[in-house]
């Protein structure tokens, strides 16, 4: 019986912005996270002017990890973490984006964070850029739309890699950089590149142009990165929402095959170092002019990555003739509802099988390890009299999402470096600001409205999944 490999490793995932807070400690600048209100399911998170009096901006505080970091990192030691995915944030490290010189206490603050986890042998797993751009840039340059940016970031990221090459080994660029190809919600544009498409002359070109940007951004990470540390491990990371054709009707293939065109045009570039031959026909058919420079073919060329990073929450079925805009989060251009799978409150269609099929679907594309870096049910957790939490709905959803993930391995013959469920501690919602869709091992006291102790509480998951982790994934 074949089992997954025994350094597989096994983690949990979060973001700098949805929960460290301390958003103005230690020296650190605003980022775009922190102009951001709470929304709920439905309804839009702002995106402010800066920070303003009057407003709850929840990212502010968020479960204050910055402040309970030894705590939390002893909780994931105790649960048999091997690794530990956060993210560090740029404007810590530069407050502005555009200074000269990185901010030394941000930098102290990712040492001890970073010590910390070795401490208990978790491996670090960084992303670079997880939707918290500093703010300075956006108001300064206009955000990713700006070459500019591109030696902004380049300076940043290898500013921590040299920091840190003795403790990090595993980077990602960009987090979900493909999320902003839904380039019409403005939550999406803004938090990857700083940019609302909707305000500018021309939202479909200006949002491949940011896209440019940043893949070129990357690949420069990914090449000057490899030069620091030979042995560093630098992927990309993108949401994988595979897009199944409603029917075998050959108009609802067709249109699946072209709207998952829209989902890897970047994971393409990013591993395979040159645009995709569907690109430039779609381009010329909408018209879409993307300023490159004579050097930017060479430098995709050169910054191919060590292995893919995805998200994987959900599926949805599209029809060719559904007429539907959709808006990038529980639905798609083309969406209709699944007959064959439910959704959670919050609309994301649960599927784990199309797991399975999503690594297959990489996998076969791209023959690089892949790294499922987020996994999750975002639920609402009830805390029972004697304050225990029981999430077995959670626990089923992972249960699940794992057996399919052993067949892709095992089975399917799929080179998978680990799986870091998201939200391993509660954390702020990303589309909604809210703090009650909550993900975690790891119950934080607060609610939506920022009240609560922040004390932990271990729930009913978190004994299982230490248990998962111990049998390398046998005993689920
Ligand atoms: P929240 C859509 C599809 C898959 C992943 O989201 C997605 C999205 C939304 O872009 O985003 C990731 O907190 C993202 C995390 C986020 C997580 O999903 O809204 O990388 O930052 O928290 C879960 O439930």
């Amino acid at each position: 019986m074949r089992t997954l490999p025994k350094e597989f490793l096994w983690g949990g995932a979060v973001a700098a912005h949805q929960v460290e807070g301390g958003w103005d400690k230690g020296g650190k600048g605003v980022s775009i996270a922190d102009v951001l209100t709470a929304g709920a399911h439905g309804v839009d998170r702002k995106i402010t002017d800066g920070v303003l009096e009057g407003y709850y901006y929840p990212n502010h505080e968020a479960s204050d990890f910055y402040g309970h970091y030894k705590e939390d990192i002893k909780l994931f030691a105790e649960m048999g973490f091997k690794c530990f995915r956060t993210s560090i944030a740029w404007t810590r490290i530069f407050p502005n984006g555009d200074e000269e010189f990185p901010n030394e206490e941000g930098l102290r603050f990712y040492d001890d964070l970073f010590n910390e986890l070795l401490k208990y042998h978790i491996e670090p797993v960084v992303t670079l850029s997880h939707f918290e751009m500093p703010y300075h840039l956006v108001k300064r340059y206009g955000g990713w739309k700006n070459r500019k940016v591109i030696d902004f970031f380049v300076k940043y990221a290898l500013t921590v890699m040299e920091r840190y090459r003795d403790k990090v080994k595993y980077w990602m660029t960009f987090n979900e950089i493909n999320n902003q190809k839904n380039y019409k919600y403005p939550l999406f544009g803004y938090t990857c590149s700083g940019v609302i498409f909707n305000q500018e002359a021309n939202p479909e070109e200006c949002m491949y142009q940011v896209v440019h940007h940043e893949l070129v951004a990357s690949a420069l990470v990914v090449r000057e990165g490899h030069k620091i540390n030979p042995g560093f491990k630098i992927g990309c990371m993108m949401a994988c929402v595979p897009l199944y054709p409603y029917s075998c009707n050959p108009d609802d293939m067709m249109f699946s095959v072209e709207a998952m065109h829209d989902r890897f045009l970047f994971g393409d570039v990013h591993v395979r170092g040159k645009y995709p031959s569907y690109v430039w026909p779609e381009w010329e058919r909408r018209g879409i002019h993307v300023e490159m420079e004579p050097e930017d073919e060479r430098i995709l060329r050169e910054g191919i990555v060590d292995y893919v990073g995805l998200s994987y929450y959900m599926t949805n079925a599209v029809k060719a003739d559904a007429s539907v805009e959709g808006n990038g989060v529980d639905g798609f251009p083309g969406s209709v509802p699944n007959p064959y799978v439910k959704a959670s409150d919050w609309g994301w269609q649960i599927d784990p099988v199309g797991l399975r099929y999503a690594l297959n679907l990489l996998y076969e594309r791209y023959q690089i390890p892949l790294f499922i870096v987020e996994n999750g049910f975002g639920a609402i957790d009830k805390v029972e009299e004697d304050g225990s939490i029981r999430d077995d709905y959670r626990i089923e959803y992972l249960r699940a999402h794992i057996q399919e993930m052993k067949k892709a391995v095992i089975e399917d013959g799929v080179d998978l470096l680990g799986y870091t469920p998201w939200g391993c501690l509660d954390c702020v919602s990303f589309t909604t600001g809210e703090m009650k869709k909550r993900y975690g091992f790891i119950y934080v006291d607060k609610d939506n409205d920022g009240n609560g102790s922040l004390k932990r509480t271990r729930k009913k998951s978190f004994y299982w999944y230490k248990k998962v982790i111990e049998t390398n994934g046998e005993e689920l």
